[in-house]
């Protein structure tokens, strides 16, 4: 049996790894660690790695008639046990350097692009909009990848255009459109709005568009209750509220403003949002952890 010290270590995200198993695969590891306020808090949330990992492979399932992916398998003799259950055996493909984002909703980046210029992405909107406004349809807003700690840049089409070429901008706009639409559909009929999310495409050996990375977790997405959707205000976020809630009282003596890193979450938070991951997890894909 593997270990993943076997493997050379390729990349770093937030809270993931990636890893080289060989020419042709990559594993994929989520770890049980949560970002908030852009910070990585050093108070690991039991389970979180596993659930996204799950929440990854329910989508690539769903979505598997719509579009290819790089997803080969959760459980597979190379996957070292010490990651069993939180790494994907994937395809290694040819990236495309664009962050592909779908939005249903206004929000985040879009928001304030919108509030600047009325548009998001060259995309122009109505007149009117507010906080978390449902879009009169989901728009492709794509994103140049930053290095960790910065934001992803958005981005015009003709940009996505000038950097891989028209035919493939043109279909990774068409699929990023078309999978959220799927995805959007079939969270809120279970209770949750799909705010928006980003895809990950790349190209493999026979020149196909491959959906790639993680996809449709709470992580590269933003999720809301249904039941609490409130246009004109900051929604709560389906599986990081207890987590900013806390982290602004009092009760953290936390200064957001300071630069200084997160203090450890209390028990009763790590509780309280591992139980949101896990109905996040349940509610979307019907299945139990
Ligand atoms: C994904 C990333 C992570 C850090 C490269 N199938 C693939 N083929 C080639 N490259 C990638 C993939 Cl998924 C690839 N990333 C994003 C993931 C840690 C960066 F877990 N970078």
């Amino acid at each position: 049996m593997p270990t993943l010290a076997d493997y050379q270590h390729v990349a770093t995200g937030k809270v993931r790894e990636l890893y080289r198993v060989d020419d042709e695969h990559l594993l994929l590891v989520a770890s049980d660690r949560i970002s908030a306020y852009d910070h990585v808090l050093e108070t690991p949330i039991p389970d979180k790695g596993r659930v996204l990992t799950a929440m990854s492979v329910f989508w690539f399932e769903m979505l598997a008639d719509l579009v290819p992916n790089h997803l080969l398998s959760a459980q597979d003799p190379r996957i070292p046990s010490e990651v069993a259950a939180r790494a994907l055996l994937v395809r290694r493909l040819e990236m495309l350097p664009v962050e592909c984002v779908a939005r249903g909703f206004l929000s985040g980046s879009g928001l304030l692009d919108y509030r600047a210029t009325g548009s998001v992405c060259g995309v122009a909107l109505p007149d009117g909009l507010v906080e978390a406004s449902e879009l009169p349809e989901p728009i492709f807003t794509p994103a140049t990848k930053a290095e960790i700690g910065s934001h992803d840049e958005n981005v015009s089409f003709d940009a996505v255009v000038a950097e891989i070429g028209a035919k493939r901008a043109g279909e990774v706009r068409e699929r990023t459109i078309e999978i959220y639409l799927r995805a959007a559909e079939h969270a809120r009929r279970r209770g949750i709005i799909l705010a928006d999310t980003k895809f990950e495409f790349g190209v493999d050996g026979t020149g196909s568009v491959v959906l790639a990375d993680e996809v449709l977790t709470p992580d590269s997405s933003r999720y809301w209750p249904a039941d609490e959707y409130r246009p004109g205000r900051p929604q709560p976020s389906f599986d990081k509220q207890f987590v900013r809630d806390w982290l602004t009282s009092p009760a953290s003596g936390w200064d957001r403003a300071s630069g200084t890193p997160p203090p450890p979450l209390p028990p009763d938070v790590v509780d309280a949002t591992r139980a949101r991951y896990v109905e996040a997890y349940q509610r979307i894909t019907g299945r139990s952890l």
